[in-house]
């Protein structure tokens, strides 16, 4: 997708032909392949977003609760481990609702720079903060967090980037550690990173989470469906297929599905695919991490530990590293 800063309507609509492109790319290869797979991260239109926030409230989702009371013990120390920082780089912001907890306790910021690809939800969540923190310069930047190379125009003063949510997760082991050493080059000798990660526990809790019984999740997951339908002429039955998480123990993954529930052809830009019942298409990963096990991961991308954080029932941990 073209990248910049939110803008012009010229630069908006230029956008938005590249990411409709892209997504049409996505999802026929996706289609045609086997095992077939969409990324994840189309699963973010203004409405998959919208449903990721319904998500983070639903109980059996513990993640965001669990960091943010994380983030609210330990702002303060993290703050003063980071040191003199002056712009906050968020990848993968969403509603930055938890970031006020770290822009409250960074005394020195003057810039808070949030990139996200759902165009609308960034300049809706970015309008919030300027209002909730008067002062701070908020520079909002949609694009894809593994191809960002540069943030033109942004301030070059000490650097923090902030990963939450375990967004980490939902890339693979290669991309995670492609992710992170991009992310040096983003944030500069002598940054900080401040990474949220879901740790491996108990199926009890595990599943659940990501297959809820109100059916939050399923209906975050078939929203692809719906917006395959809305933005590249699709026809698939939204009813027609199954959102299904299992755990993939050898990956440390909680791999989700569609699946469908009968034998069905679906036409997409004028392309057919047929499908039988149980035939599924990958749409999600979400890797699960000890707090060595991501030590290391971030130790191999050039990221030296600085300190973790986890809370009393070892669900999230957070971790500050240092690029040295
Ligand atoms: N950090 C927030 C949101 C997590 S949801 C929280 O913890 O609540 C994941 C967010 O990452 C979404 O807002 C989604 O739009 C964004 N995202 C996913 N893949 C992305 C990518 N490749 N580049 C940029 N943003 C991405
Ligand atoms: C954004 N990300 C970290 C969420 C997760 O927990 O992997 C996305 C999600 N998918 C289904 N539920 C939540």
């Amino acid at each position: 997708m073209a990248e910049g800063r939110t803008s012009t309507s010229a630069t908006k609509s230029a956008r938005r032909t590249a990411e409709i492109a892209e997504f049409a790319d996505a999802v026929l290869h996706g289609l045609s392949k086997r095992p077939r797979s969409i990324p994840s991260r189309f699963l973010y239109d203004a409405t998959g977003s919208a449903l990721f926030e319904d998500i983070t409230r639903v109980e059996a989702y513990y993640p965001t609760r669990t960091e943010t009371a994380l983030l609210d013990s330990y702002g303060d120390e993290i703050a003063a481990l980071a040191g003199d920082v002056e712009t906050l780089v968020e990848f993968g912001s969403g509603s930055s609702r938890k970031t006020s907890l770290l822009i409250e306790a960074l005394a020195g910021l003057d810039t808070y720079i949030p990139i996200d690809v759902s165009e609308s939800f960034l300049a809706d969540a970015a309008k919030r903060l300027e209002a909730k923190h008067p002062g701070l310069n908020v520079k909002p930047h949609v694009g894809d967090f593994m191809r960002t190379r540069n943030l033109a125009g942004a301030p070059r003063g000490e650097r923090l980037g902030f990963f939450s949510g375990s967004t980490i997760g939902n890339l693979t082991h290669e991309e995670a550690k492609a992710f992170l050493e991009n992310a040096a080059e983003i944030l500069g000798v002598g940054s900080t990173f401040l990474i949220g990660v879901d740790l491996k526990k108990s199926l009890d809790i595990l599943l659940p989470a990501y297959d809820d019984e109100e059916g939050v999740t399923a209906a975050f997951s078939l929203n692809l469906l719906a917006r395959i339908n809305r933005e590249l002429d699709g026809d698939f039955d939204t009813t027609g297929f199954a959102h299904t998480a299992l755990y993939n123990d050898g990956k440390g993954r909680i791999e989700i599905y569609l699946q469908s529930l009968t034998d069905q052809d679906v036409r997409v830009m004028g392309r057919s695919f047929s499908f039988g019942k149980g035939e599924r298409i990958h749409t999600e990963n979400s890797h699960k991490y000890s707090v060595s096990e991501f030590q290391a991961l971030a130790q191999s991308a050039g990221w030296q530990p600085v300190k973790a954080w986890t809370d009393p029932a070892d669900l999230f941990s957070l971790h500050l590293l240092r690029l040295a």
